[in-house]
This record gives structure tokens, sequence and C-alpha cells, in this order.
């Protein structure tokens, strides 16, 4: 075996790795952030820290970071090229690909086909699978994940910029008075900026968070916002007009760089802005509202951060340009610690918005204009530009679904699991005569529907390029061999189109030579001054060498003779036309479906801490199951109540598109009137509990952003009659022909299944027959017709191989010792004599969440340790280790300190 490059040929970023082993610094490939990652290969697994010289993190990981060692292994992963479920070889899978796109094209037209990618792709695949098809097939349909996430951004961006710009960049969050959070729980969603921003906080930096849910981001804020859903742009304009009445706006800034004020103003000007109708509006608290409006007007160095709350909306665009008004008339942009800043989700979701990974845009931040058609037709030599702008995500689906796409193609994403309206994709995709899909994994909802199964290299095996939040590329380098015959997607691509007969376009043999191209496109007629100035120019990378590649250091576009650039717009000039960035007058509306009687809850869906989108990885990594183990919907315990619903107890969630059944929590965090659902679980994991079959697909008109969190929903206990459980050492998927609600939840040793119903006695027996069946023939068993119960475990040697506990009446034991006991390959007399009773003979189990996902700590341990007397975050990490390592539930322990303080208190007003 030849070891793995270190760093190819040891540029200056190899990190010495001590004696033997060698460090390669990489990127991880979860959030925007962008973390520099300093990975040790051992075979197949790797020992993963911190790059202490990564400027994102300063060595730093979160919880998803740290455990990226536990998610390389080859369990579950597409290897082999497959056609209509069998094996093949690149060249078949390949050859099928071109003819069927081919002709498809030659007999329908270039519009007949369309590619669905991601932000997890790297620069280099984005850059091939684009060019491929606005270049080269000549249709705009190509799309990306992006459109889930960014579109409103980018278009409120291009409105006020001239471009897709993001002006700020972390040290921004550093040097900033005030950060505002915008519906962003970056506790959750980017936990190492949060860390960053909680160590600003010591020094005096305020944080006010507008979301209508008290998340970990807003427990531990100066102010919290809990607004009414999408209130948000009446919120921000009513700011702006307050700015305005307190003589609060930058005027030498507004005439010297500003169009649009006076637009803005009259819009202003025809609702009602005083602070108690807003607060009104809005669903807060006046006193709160005009204290965030003070704290606004008295702190130049402002840094507003926007993310999905803002941009997931039918008003998404709307929004953001509310934010970026605000920014513009202060003159708050451009200068250190003050920028509006919309934060990306996906690793590289920047990277595919420079390269034209969306719909909209033809390459390198130029649109579909005619000089920039003639401009990016002349660089690639092109045969068949892209007319105009292709269809976005939503619409992609539905023309595949009516018969307009007859061949599709998705990289790197699951849409079958993260679009809206999800049953109606599954069921364009079921329709659609030739679906290819490229993936690592094998076994995706989405791959289900695939003709046509890629194999693409992972984490850890990819080389390539990715943009973060601020704009900074960063390599993503390879620590392991190509496993089976997995193969780069940019290669995949390039291979199809050579089968395609466009080989001339995409001779590339190694990512370097793809970045290289791009990096020329970028610079390519990209003039000084407006009307050809283009800011994204990575001019000087343009030439760049295979070692000088393999050893680039991360560094922020646009890239100058003399290195990155942090912050934009420092000198007032913006990508227009006339250098002025330009103001955008909007107005307040509602969501797009308003609640009513029969549909009275807000659905608001989004993120948990430890998991990742669909759970294709993070699944892999037991420890960061714990955390939320199973699919939930969190509701206020007076919207709870009346209804019956109740804590911990299965609940079905209804829209006019779908229904879920998830377990209840009940909060106070929750705003009364809206419900909280985590985007993550697939069939594969919850069939019962996915939630966007229940999200409507409304989306906002300019940027097709669709509105994730707000569809009309209503909530009613399930009232299961049996519930049970199943261990086993393989995962299982639900028996076909029961009605059930089944969760596997992955453990350390075993997987663990969850499940309940309300069938009779023969549908429990059906299921347990189809549990057992040629399980090990050592057999304990234990029946308790009374309770409708049945615990059976069976024994291999002296290995645990299935465990079955079911019950109508009865009480089911915690899992975790018997998922323990997966772990033992000697299983002893005692061992086995409390198998049917679920916990060691005399012993406690430990039992409620885990805090810590890095330590396994309890939030029962926590809770002792603070009755104990820890009464700091430092005190409870010494007691328990919970929150010492990467830091990500630390707002969680700060929440159960606060918690634990107040409630004596509550006693006493109860007494
Ligand atoms: N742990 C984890 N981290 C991730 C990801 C992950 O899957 N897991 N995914 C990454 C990706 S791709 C993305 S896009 C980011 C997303 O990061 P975030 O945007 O922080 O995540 P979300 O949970 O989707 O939504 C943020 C908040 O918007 C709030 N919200 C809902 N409606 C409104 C509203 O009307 N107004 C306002 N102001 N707020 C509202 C929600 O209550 C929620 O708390 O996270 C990235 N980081
Ligand atoms: N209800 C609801 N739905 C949402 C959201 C929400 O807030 N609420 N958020 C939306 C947002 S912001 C996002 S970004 C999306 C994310 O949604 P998806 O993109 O669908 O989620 P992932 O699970 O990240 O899917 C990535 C897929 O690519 C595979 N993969 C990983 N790396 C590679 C690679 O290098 N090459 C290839 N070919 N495959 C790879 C993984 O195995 C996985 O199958 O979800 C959206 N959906
Ligand atoms: S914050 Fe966590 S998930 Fe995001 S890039 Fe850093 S380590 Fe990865
Ligand atoms: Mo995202």
């Amino acid at each position: 075996m030849v070891p793995p490059p270190c760093n190819g040929g040891g540029g200056p970023r190899s990190g010495g790795g001590g004696a033997g082993a060698c460090a390669i610094l990489t990127a991880c490939p979860y959030c925007g952030v962008g973390c520099g990652v300093s990975a040790t290969p051992e075979g197949r697994a790797a020992t993963v820290q911190g790059d202490p010289d990564h400027p994102a993190n300063h060595g730093r990981l979160c919880s998803k970071g740290s455990a990226l060692g536990a998610t390389t292994g080859l369990q579950g992963r597409l290897l082999y090229p497959e056609i209509h479920g069998r094996r093949a070889t690149w060249t078949e899978a390949t050859a099928l690909v071109a003819r069927r796109f081919s002709e498809t094209i030659a007999r329908h037209g270039p519009d007949s086909v369309g590619f669905y990618v991601s932000g997890q792709l790297l620069t280099e695949d984005y850059y091939a699978a684009n060019k491929l098809m606005k270049g080269f097939i000549g249709s705009g349909n190509i799309d990306t994940n992006s459109r889930l996430c960014m579109a409103s951004a980018v278009v409120a961006h291009k409105l006020a910029f001239g471009a897709d710009l993001v002006p700020g960049c972390y040290e921004d969050l550093d040097l900033a008075d005030l950060v505002v959070f915008s519906g962003h729980n970056a506790a959750w969603t980017h936990p190492v900026l949060f860390r960053r921003l909680e160590a600003a906080r010591v020094r005096g930096q305020r944080h006010v968070v507008i979301d209508p849910r008290r998340t970990d981001t807003a427990e531990g804020a100066d102010l919290h916002l809990a607004l009414a859903p999408q209130t948000d742009v009446r919120l921000w304009n009513g700011l702006l007009a307050d700015l305005i009445r307190r003589g609060a706006v930058d005027r030498g800034y507004v005439a010297a760089h500003v169009a649009g004020f006076a637009e803005v103003e009259a819009e202003l000007a025809r609702a009602d802005q005083s602070p108690g109708a807003v607060a009104a509006d809005c669903g807060v608290p006046l006193a709160d509202l005009e204290a965030f409006f003070r704290l606004f007007a008295e702190t130049p160095r402002t840094v507003s951060l926007f993310s999905m709350g803002a941009n997931q909306s039918a008003q998404g665009v709307a929004k953001g340009s509310a934010i970026l008004n605000v920014h513009l008339a202060t003159g708050r942009i451009g200068k250190p610690g003050a920028c509006p800043f919309s934060i990306t989700g996906q690793p590289n979701a920047m990277g595919g918005r420079e390269t034209g990974g969306m719909a909209t845009t033809l390459a390198g931040h130029m649109d579909f204009d005619e000089a920039s058609r003639a401009r990016v037709q002349r660089f690639w030599g092109a045969p068949r530009m892209a007319a105009g702008p292709g269809l976005k995500a939503v619409d992609m689906f539905e023309a595949v679904a009516d018969g307009r796409i007859k061949a599709l193609w998705v990289m790197a994403t699951n849409p079958a699991v993260s679009l809206p309206d999800a049953t109606r994709v599954r069921e364009a995709m079921a329709a659609c005569p030739f679906v290819v899909v490229s993936d690592c994994m094998a076994e995706t909802d989405t791959l289900k529907f695939a003709h046509v199964k890629l194999p693409a290299l992972a984490w850890g095996e990819k080389d390539g390029t990715v943009t973060n939040s601020e704009r900074r590329i960063t390599r993503q380098r390879r620590l392991f061999a190509p496993p089976g015959e997995a193969r780069a997607d940019w290669r995949i691509v390039a291979d199809v189109a050579r089968g395609m007969g466009f080989g001339d376009g995409f001779g590339w043999r190694a990512p370097a030579q793809v970045f290289r191209e791009w990096a020329r496109l970028s610079a390519y007629e990209n003039g000084l001054e407006a009307p050809t100035r283009r800011v994204l120019n990575l001019g000087p990378l343009s030439g760049i060498t295979l070692d000088a590649y393999d050893a680039l250091e991360p560094v922020q576009w646009p890239v100058t003779a003399g290195g990155g650039t942090a912050r934009l717009f420092a000198d007032g000039r913006f990508q227009t036309p006339d250098g002025r960035a330009q103001m955008v007058p909007v107005a307040a509306r509602g969501p797009a479906q308003a609640t009513d009687a029969a549909f009275p809850l807000a659905l608001n869906t989004g993120r948990v801490r430890d998991h990742w989108h669909t759970l294709t990885r993070t699944g892999l990594a037991a420890d960061l199951c714990r955390h939320a183990p199973e699919p939930y919907v969190e509701i206020h315990p007076d919207d709870a109540g009346p209804l019956g619903v109740a804590e911990g107890r299965l609940t079905r969630v209804q829209t006019t598109q779908g229904e879920a059944v998830v377990v209840a929590k009940l909060s106070d965090r929750q705003r009364p009137g809206s419900i909280f659902m985590p985007l993550h679980w697939s069939e594969a994991y919850a069939p019962a509990g996915r939630a966007n079959p229940l999200v409507a697909k409304s989306r906002d008109a300019r940027s097709g952003q669709p509105e994730f969190k707000h569809t009309p929903a209503r909530v009613r206990p399930y009232r299961e009659t049996w519930r049970g459980f199943f261990l086993a050492r393989e995962a299982w998927s639900a028996p076909k022909g029961l009605d059930l609600v089944w969760r596997r939840i992955p453990q350390g040793a075993c997987q663990l299944h969850e499940f309940a119903g309300r069938g009779d006695q023969a549908e429990r027996d059906a299921l347990r027959k189809a549990l057992v069946r040629g399980a090990a023939p050592d057999a304990l068993r234990f029946e308790d017709p009374a309770a409708g119960g049945v615990r059976e475990a069976f024994v291999d040697g002296h290995r645990l191989d299935r465990v079955l506990f079911l019950t109508a009446t009865g009480r089911l034991p915690p899992r975790d010792w018997l998922a323990e006991m997966f772990g033992s390959d000697a299983l002893g007399a005692e061992d086995r004599a409390a198998l049917l009773i679920g916990r060691p003979a005399g012993g406690a189990v430990e039992t409620g969440p885990v805090v810590c996902a890095c330590r396994n700590v309890r939030a029962s341990l926590i809770a002792s340790a603070i009755a104990g007397g820890a009464a700091s975050l430092e005190a409870v990490g010494a007691a328990t280790t919970a929150g010492t390592v990467c830091g990500s539930c630390r707002p969680e322990i700060t929440r159960l300190l606060a918690a634990a303080a107040a409630a004596p208190k509550e006693v006493l007003h109860a007494a």
C-alpha cells in the first residue's frame, strides 16, 4: 500500500504529526464555518484535531467535527457503479449515462434534462457540472440544494451590492460590540463561531436573538425577541424607521455611497412605524423592542448575522433586503466589526454560488446577459450556451413530475428527504424515465429511485477546495486511497462529458487543473472598473502549479497579488454600474399560507445540535445520535395540554400535505402557536418521522427558496396501544405490511429499533415473527400475556445476537445496558440472567438525555453535580467532564444551571 500523501509533498501546511505519523491539514465537511482540521490517518480511521493555525477555528472543533474520525469507515458505502441494481463497470455506467442524456437532448431539446447538485460538492466538482450543463448541453437546468438554503440571501446581495458578495469576515465577529442573530441558531449550527462569540461576550459584546424559539443561542443572549413567525420585515423596517427618527442614519455615507434611500423612506411611511405598532404586529414586548432599537442605534460596531430563519421564507429576499437596508443606512458595512453577515450552511455553499451551481447565474458571478454569455462561451470554447436561467430546485422537480424533464442527475444531495412536499418529490423521481444519483453512501432515500448509481469519493478521499462563509478558500485533502471504484465527482462529470462527445472541454486529469481553469475564468476579462469589474477574482491563482495547489494556504477571495481580502467594500465602492449600493424598499407581508381553524399551529423546521441533514453521515457516529436520538415535535404546554398531547408520547403532526408521527417534547421555549420539528430523519431511520412530507412548497417569488419555517399544522395524540424495542447487530428496516411507528437509533455496538403501534395481538405476533426469524438458537424468553408482553434475548455463543421487548400495558426498561452488552464477547452467567430484566442485578442504569456528546455525559449526572454544589460551567466541567472538549453543549449546561437556580424561586412562588 502506498501511504497517503502528506499534503501532496509537504507544503508549508503539512502539519507535523509526530514520529512516523503524518498529520494532513484539511477542512471539515460539515458546516459553513469551514474549520481547519488536522487529521492523522491510520488504516481507514483517522484521529482528528482542530488545525490550530486555521483562521476560521484556531484549533477548535464542534461535536460533529470532533467525531469525523468515526465516520470514515467503509460501512454502508457505495463502492461500485450500479445499473438497475446490478454492479456495472465504470465504462458501462458512464456510457449509459452519456447515451441517455444525449438521446434525450437530441429528441426533446437541452431543457429536457437537469442536474440537481449540492453545497457538499467541492468547487472543482461544481465547476465541472456547471460547465457541462450551461456550456455544452446548453441548458440552465442545473440547480443546487443551496436553493433551499442561500438563494434568498443571494438575491438580496445582488440587489444591494450588484453581485452576490458577503461583505464581512469572522474577525468582524470578534470586533463587534453588538451581534444580532436573525433566524440563526448559531449555538447548534455554527458552534465554533459561537464559541468565538462567547469569548467576545466576556469582553462586553452584546447579543440579540431574533427567533420565535428560545434556542440555546437565545438562552444566554442579552435580549431575545421571540417574534411571531414571519414578521422579520416588519421588525427590521421598524428598526430603520426608528433609526431615522433618532437621527442615527449616517447621512454622509448614504450621500456618498448609497442609492434608494428616499424610496425606502417613502415605503416605510406607508405603515405605522411607531414602536408600539411594530411590537404588536411582531408579538414582542414593547420594552424589549425599544431596548433593541436603542442598543442598535447606540452601537456602531454591529454585525447582523442572518440564516435560515431569514432565508427560508416566502419573503426571504425581503427579509435580507430589510437587514441590508439598515446596514447601508447606518454605514455599518465594510468597517471592522460592522457588517450584515449572511452565514452559509454547507461547507461549500459559497463555492457553488461562485462557480455557477445555481440555475439563475451563469458562472463566476456572471449572469445571462449577452456580454456575459459571449464572454463565458469564448472562455469555454463552448458549442452551445444556455440561453437563460434554468429551473430552480422546486420547479425542477415539478418539471420532473410533469414530464418536461426526462433525465435527471442528482449529485451529493438527498432530495427525497430534503425538498419540501417530499412525497410528491418521490413520486416525481419514481416516474422519471432516467435518474442518475452520485453518492458516497449505498442507501439513501434518493438512491432508491436511481436507475444508475455512481459511487463518489467521500470526505477524507476527495481532493479539492471549499469556500466558507467568510469567502475563505480551504483545501480539502485526501487522507485515504480511494476505496473500491469510487471516483471524484468532477471526474465522473468529465467522463460523462467526454462520453457525450465534449472531450475538448473536459480533459482535466487532476483537481488542480480544474481549479486553475476556474481561477482563470474568474479573472477572464475582469476589468478594473465598472461595468466589467467583478469582485470575485482569483486571478493570481490562475497559474497555480500542482505543488502550489497541494500546499495552498487558506485564502479569502478576492485574491490579489498581495494575498487575500478579509473585508469587502471598505472603500464604499460596490459592484453596481455607478458603484453605489442600492437600498430596496420592502413591505411586510404574512406567511404564504396563514394558519386557520383547521390547521392552527405554525410548523417550523430546522436543525439539532449533533446531526447533519439526512443522517447519511452523522448517523454513523453513535455518539452523535445521543443528544437527539429520535424525531420529535416541540410544542408549548399550553398548546399541548388541551389536545391531550403529553411529554414523551407519540404524536401525530398533520398538514394538508401529509402526516408524521413523532415524540412530543413539551417546552416553554416554543412560542405558543408554533411547533418545531427537526428536518433530519429519513426513511432509513424513521419512516414516519420525516418533516418534509408535511412542509408546503410555498416559496419566495424571486429566489425560489421554500418556506421551510412555516406550514400550517395541527397535532393529535397517536395513542399507541403497544410499544417495544429491538436490538440487533445490524440495522433493520420496519417489516413490510405492518402499521408501525419505527425508529432506528444507532448505538456503539448495535442498532436500537424503537416501535409502537395501534394494532392487535395478531400484529404484534407478526412483528415478533419477522424480528426473530433466523436468530441465534440459544434463546431466553419471558412471556407476560396479562401485559400483552414478551421479552426475548438470543445469544450466539458468548455474544448477544438480538433482543426483543414488547408490551401493551407494561413498562419497558432503559435500553442502555442491553445495548452495551452487545459490545461484550464474553457474556457471563450473571449478565445472561439479567438480560430479560434489562438491567444488571442490583445496578442502577443511567438514563435521560445525553448532553455532552464528546464525553457521553447525561443530564442526570449534570443535575446531580449541580445539586451537589457545582454552580458554574467550570464547576460542572470539573465534576462531570461535560463541556470540556468541544464546548457545543456549554449553552445547554448553562441552561440547566439557570433552571436549577430558578427552581427554588418557583417553588416559593407556587406556595
Ligand atoms: N448541527 C447542524 N449544524 C448545521 C447543519 C446541520 O444539519 N446540523 N446544517 C448546516 C446548514 S446546511 C445550514 S443551512 C445551517 C442553518 O443554520 P440555522 O439557520 O441556524 O438553522 P435552522 O435550525 O434551520 O434555523 C434557524 C432558526 O430560524 C428560526 N426561525 C424560524 N422561523 C423564523 C422566523 O420567521 N423569523 C426568524 N427570525 N427566525 C425564524 C428557527 O426557529 C431556528 O431556530 O446550519 C448548518 N449547520
Ligand atoms: N424541513 C426542512 N428541510 C430542509 C431544511 C430545513 O431547514 N427544513 N434545510 C434545507 C437546507 S438549508 C439544506 S442545505 C438541505 C440539505 O439537504 P441534503 O443536501 O439533501 O442533505 P444531506 O444529508 O447533506 O445530503 C447529502 C447527500 O450527499 C452525499 N454526499 C456527501 N458527500 C458527498 C460527495 O462528496 N459526493 C457525492 N456525490 N455525494 C456526497 C451524502 O451521503 C448524502 O446522501 O436541506 C434542506 N431541507
Ligand atoms: S463548526 Fe463544527 S461542523 Fe462546522 S466546520 Fe467547524 S467543526 Fe465542522
Ligand atoms: Mo443549508
